[in-house]
């Protein structure tokens, strides 16, 4: 099957299966999530407009118990419902457009450059020449815009779960849907586990893994399983960058993720942070690891792309100098990841 997008650029929708939906889904906390994210009611059930300060968005989540950060809401722009979650579209009175999924903020128009630039910069500044990528998630498009800014790309393949995500951006968000619309790009609409398992051994230089949070359809890809499905679908010497939570909230989390990540990957093993103003506790962290092969150093970047001048968007928020900083860790988290990582 193929889908037209708004530049007339025609993408492929493979018939990939789908994960069934999250009603299904009774995991019970598995793998490294821990049971109180998995059996507690989650923000699925309403949607997100705070009922104790009218007119604002409160992002309330058993992930991030006891806090709730509120933007507020000049008017909802989109409400639905998809197999996999709620989807919703405001517009902040601070924050531009905002994109929320099962009542957590995916992005907003005026900080998302802040996550997008550094979960694709980080690994593809890592590596010399990327050529073929592979986005998980990220139905957004702003990681493909990110990816686009490379010239030795040549491929760009994205399995996202969630087709109303996709289409819901390219109506709302073209300033990151534009990532769409670059020739190189393949979308898959389908589950990323799956799509991985299908893939011939050693066909990426790099795996991105835009995911949201691990309750609801993303849970499958902070697990060990899903880390050995990437390795095997890297080259040697490729790399991964994965969303890696908060060290404000996830230390768990984090700790299971640089444990299954040890065992996995037989390069290096790293994990770097951002800010974003309206992620829980204001930061994200990412874990970035390399398959054995070529040597790959993470915290000093073998490609400035800052300094690329042929850039028709300047880049908003990475930097040369921020690579590198990312990877210092405030001393509790040091102490819980860094010894754990190489
Ligand atoms: N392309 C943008 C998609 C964003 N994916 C990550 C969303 C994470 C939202 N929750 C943050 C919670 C931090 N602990």
């Amino acid at each position: 099957m193929a889908a037209e997008n708004n530049n007339n650029n025609v993408v492929q929708v493979s018939d990939f299966p789908v994960k069934r939906p999250r009603e299904e889904e009774q995991d019970g906390g598995q793998n490294g999530v821990p049971d109180t994210l998995s059996t507690q009611p989650n923000h699925s059930q309403h949607s997100g407009i705070s009922p104790v300060l009218p007119g604002w968005f409160s992002e309330i989540s058993p992930m991030w118990p006891g806090e709730a950060h509120s933007l507020k809401v000049e008017k909802v722009l989109f409400e639905g419902k998809s197999d996999y979650q709620n989807v919703m579209v405001f517009q902040s009175s601070t924050y531009g457009k905002v994109l929320v999924l099962d009542g957590v903020i995916q992005l907003t128009e005026r900080d998302e450059c802040a996550y997008q630039e550094m979960i694709t910069h980080l690994p593809l500044c890592s590596i010399p020449k990327p050529k073929k990528v592979l986005v998980i998630g990220g139905g957004d498009g702003g990681v493909l815009r990110e990816i686009a800014r490379y010239s030795s790309v040549e491929k760009i393949d994205i399995c996202e779960i969630d087709k109303m995500v996709v289409e819901v951006s390219k109506q709302f968000f073209p300033d990151v849907a534009v990532g769409f619309e670059d020739p190189r790009v393949t979308l898959n609409i389908g589950d990323g586990v799956a799509f991985l398992k299908a893939v011939e051994e050693g066909t990426y230089d790099a795996v991105i893994v835009d995911s949201s949070d691990p309750i609801g359809p993303a849970q499958e890809l902070f697990e060990k399983p899903f880390f050995a499905s990437v390795a095997r679908a890297l080259r040697p010497g490729g790399v991964v960058c994965t969303q890696a939570e908060s060290i404000w909230l996830h230390m768990d989390i984090i700790e299971g993720i640089v444990a299954n990540c040890r065992q996995i990957f037989k390069g290096s093993v790293n994990y770097a942070w951002t800010t974003v103003p309206t992620y829980p506790s204001g930061m994200i962290g990412f874990m970035l690891c390399s398959t054995e092969g070529p040597t790959v150093d993470f915290l000093n970047p073998v490609y400035s792309i800052d300094e690329d001048d042929s850039q028709t968007r300047p880049l908003k928020f990475y930097n040369s100098e921020l690579h590198s900083a990312a990877f210092c860790l405030p001393s509790f988290a040091k102490r819980a990841i860094g010894s754990k990582a190489k």
